[in-house]
C-alpha cells in the first residue's frame, strides 16, 4: 500500500485578526454549541475543566521509538513518528517491531506524577499513531500492546493512574493507518467501521476520557461529513467528551477547539477555543539524536503567550523504547512546574490580555485582576502599563503578595515601581487590582524631548488577515503586507506643535518594488512609491515629506494603493524630524 504524505496545510488560514479580549462565557456565546441538543450553558460546562485547565502533556510513544530515528544504520531525516514513512519501510519490514516492544521501565505513576508536577491537568497520548500501532489491548486487531512482549495494557495503566492522581486522560487517535488493509481507496468505508469500533473500546474500557484529540484527517478519503457523524457517535458514548477539530477538517467545526501546531497564532484566535500543540526539541516520537532541546525560559514564555491569547499549551514528550521520558524533557518540565507553583494562578482560569501588544511581557486576566507578566525587567524599575483608563488599586509581586507596590497615573499610562532585581528572570507576575471590566485606549507615541517622535513597527495596530508585526531574524517590522487591502495604523501625541520632516523606514527586493502607498495624519496626505532595497531585511529610511501638525492626538494611517510584486513593504517605522 502506498504510504500516505501529509499534506499539511499550515493553520494561517484559519487566523481571525482581531484581539480584543473577550471572558471565557464570551468565547463559548461565539462557539456553536457542538451537537444540535446542546445548549451554550452545557457547551461551558463541559469545557470548563479544559479552559480553566490550559497546560497538557501530548505523549507520542510507539513502535517507532526502537528504530528511534535510524533504519538499517541509517539516520533517517523528519520527524521520529514518521520513520516508517520517511523511510519508505515496506509494512512487512515494519510491522516486526512488535515483537521488540517491551517497555519495561515504564511507570505511569512516575509519568503522571512529572506532568502533576509540571502543572500540567490533562495528558493526551497516543493510542493509535499514523503507522496502525495500538498502544492499548484491541479486540479488533493483532496489531496491538497485547501481541508484544510487554503484553500488559499500557493505556489501561496510564488511566487508571491519570483518574488516581486527578489529571484527565486523553486519547490521540490517527485516521490515517499506514497498517489497516482498507484504510485508503474502496473498501475505506470498512476501515471506517474498524476506527468506530476500536473508539467505542477506547470510550468504554477506560473510564472518564477528557479529550478525543484526532490527526491524520487530511487523507482523501476523509470528509467533513464522516467527521460530524463520528463527533456526534464518540459523544453519544461519552456526553462530557472534548473532541478536537481534526475529527473533521481541521477547520471551525465540527469538533470543539481548533489546533494550530508548532506555532502560536500571532493575535490568538478570538471567538474560537485553541490549543497550540509543540515539541520540546524537533521531533514528537522518540529520536536519540535529537537534543535540540527549547530552553525552559522559551518554554515558559511561549505558555503565557499562548494564556494571553486565550489559547491552551499541548507540549510534548516521546518516551524511548523502554518507557522512560527522555531527561532534558524531565528537567524543563520540573523547573516550569517550580514556576507554576509560584505563578499558577496567573495561568489558571484566565482569559486572554486587553492589550494589544506589551514591551515588556504578556498580561492574563481574572475579573478586577490583571497580570502582568514582565519578561523584560525595566531598567528604571518603573513598569508602565500603556492606555490603561480603568481606576487602579493595589499591586503587588505574585512571588512577594504582602510588599504593596506604589501605583501611580502619568496621563494615559499605569506606572508601577518595581524592586530593583526581578524575583525571576523568566517572568516576574505584577498583580494589578482594577475596577471593572478592562478599558484600554492604544496609547498614543508621544514626542522626545528634542520634539522628534518615532513610531515603531510594534506599537502599530494592523488591520487585514495577513498583514501583521513580526520580530526575530533581522525582521521588527510591520511584514506580510500581502494583500494591498490591509493597512496599518499608529496613535500619536503632539504636544510641541510645528513643521515636521516625515521619514519613512522599510525593506523590499528589488523584484516586489513599485507599490505606491500613503501616509494619512492630521488631513494631510504624504504619498510615497516603494524602492527596492535589496531584500526582506535590507531596511532604508527616505524623507516622504514635510508637514505642519498641531498640538492633539492623531490618527495615522498608512495605506497602499496598489501591490506591484509579492509585498507591499516590509514597515519598520516613520520618524517625525522638526522641520528646521
Ligand atoms: O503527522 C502528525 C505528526 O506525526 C504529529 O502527530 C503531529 C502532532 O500534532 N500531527 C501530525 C502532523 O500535523
Amino acid at each position: 500500500m502506498k504510504l500516505m504524505r501529509s499534506p499539511v496545510r499550515p493553520m494561517g488560514i484559519l487566523l481571525l485578526a482581531s484581539v480584543v479580549a473577550c471572558p471565557l462565557a464570551m468565547i463559548a456565546a461565539h462557539a456553536e454549541a457542538a451537537l444540535p441538543n446542546e445548549t451554550k450553558e452545557e457547551m461551558n460546562k463541559r469545557m470548563q475543566w479544559w479552559r480553566e485547565g490550559k497546560f497538557g502533556m501530548f505523549i507520542h510513544w510507539g513502535l517507532y521509538a526502537i528504530p528511534a530515528g535510524e533504519w538499517q544504520g541509517k539516520k533517517v531525516s523528519g520527524i521520529g513518528e514518521w520513520i516508517m514513512d520517511r523511510a519508505q519501510i515496506p509494512k512487512e519490514e515494519y510491522a516486526p517491531l512488535q515483537k521488540q516492544f517491551n517497555p519495561v521501565k515504564f511507570e505511569a505513576e512516575q509519568w503522571v506524577g512529572i506532568a502533576k508536577r509540571a502543572g500540567m491537568k490533562y495528558i493526551v497520548i497516543t493510542s493509535k499513531h499514523h503507522d496502525g500501532f495500538c498502544l492499548f489491548d484491541s479486540k479488533l486487531t493483532d496489531y496491538d500492546i497485547a501481541g508484544t512482549p510487554y503484553q500488559r495494557d499500557l493505556l489501561k495503566a496510564l488511566a487508571d493512574e491519570c483518574h488516581k492522581q486527578g489529571i484527565e486522560i486523553c486519547w490521540y487517535h490517527s485516521i490515517m493507518d499506514w497498517y489497516h488493509p482498507d484504510a485508503g481507496g474502496k473498501n475505506f468505508p470498512k476501515y471506517a467501521e474498524h476506527l468506530r469500533g476500536q473508539l467505542k473500546e477506547l470510550l468504554t474500557n477506560y473510564g472518564k476520557i477528557g479529550v478525543l484529540w484526532f490527526d491524520g484527517e487530511w487523507i482523501g478519503e476523509w470528509t467533513e461529513d464522516q467527521g460530524r457523524d463520528l463527533e456526534k457517535y464518540i459523544r453519544g458514548l461519552q456526553p462530557d467528551l472534548i473532541v478536537n477539530n481534526r475529527v473533521g477538517k481541521r477547520q471551525r467545526s465540527p469538533g470543539d477547539f481548533g489546533t494550530p501546531e508548532q506555532q502560536i497564532p500571532a493575535t490568538g484566535m478570538p471567538g474560537w477555543d485553541w490549543e497550540t500543540c509543540m515539541t520540546m526539541n524537533d521531533t514528537w516520537g522518540y529520536k536519540k539524536d535529537d537534543q535540540n532541546w527549547k530552553s525552559t525560559q522559551d518554554l515558559i514564555r511561549k505558555l503565557v503567550d499562548i494564556v494571553s491569547k486565550g489559547g491552551n499549551f499541548l507540549l510534548n514528550v516521546g518516551p524511548t523504547a523502554e518507557g522512560l521520558i527522555p531527561q532534558p524533557s524531565i528537567e524543563r518540565l520540573a523547573e516550569i512546574g517550580r514556576w507554576m507553583e509560584v505563578n499558577g494562578e496567573s495561568i489558571y482560569g484566565t482569559t486572554a490580555s486587553p492589550f494589544t501588544r506589551l514591551a515588556w511581557g504578556r498580561c492574563t486576566k481574572k475579573p478586577g485582576l490583571l497580570y502582568l507578566h514582565v519578561f523584560d525587567w525595566p531598567a528604571d524599575g518603573k513598569l508602565v502599563v500603556p492606555g490603561l483608563e480603568n481606576e487602579v488599586g493595589k499591586a503587588y509581586l505574585l512571588a512577594d503578595p504582602k510588599q504593596a507596590l506604589a501605583v501611580s497615573r502619568a496621563g494615559e499610562r499605569v506606572v508601577i515601581d518595581l524592586p530593583q532585581t526581578a524575583p525571576d528572570p523568566i517572568d516576574s507576575v505584577v498583580v494589578l487590582a482594577i475596577e471593572g471590566e478592562p478599558e484600554v485606549v492604544q496609547a498614543a507615541t508621544v514626542q522626545a524631548p528634542d520634539r522628534t517622535l518615532t513610531l515603531h513597527a510594534r506599537d502599530a495596530s494592523t488591520h487585514g488577515d495577513n498583514i501583521k508585526y513580526e520580530e526575530g531574524g533581522g525582521k521588527d517590522n510591520i511584514g506580510f503586507w500581502t494583500n494591498p487591502a490591509d493597512w496599518v495604523h499608529w496613535v500619536l501625541r503632539i504636544d510641541n506643535a510645528g513643521k515636521f520632516d516625515v521619514e519613512i523606514t522599510y525593506a523590499c527586493p528589488n523584484v516586489s518594488a513599485g507599490s505606491e502607498y500613503v501616509v494619512e495624519v492630521g488631513g494631510q496626505q504624504l504619498s510615497g512609491k516603494v524602492q527596492g532595497t535589496g531584500s526582506w531585511t535590507q531596511f532604508q529610511t527616505e524623507k516622504l515629506g514635510t508637514l505642519e501638525l498641531p498640538a492633539d492626538r492623531h490618527l495615522l494611517n498608512v495605506k497602499a494603493k496598489n501591490l506591484v510584486g509579492e509585498g507591499v513593504m516590509n514597515l519598520r517605522s516613520i520618524v517625525f524630524r522638526p522641520a528646521e
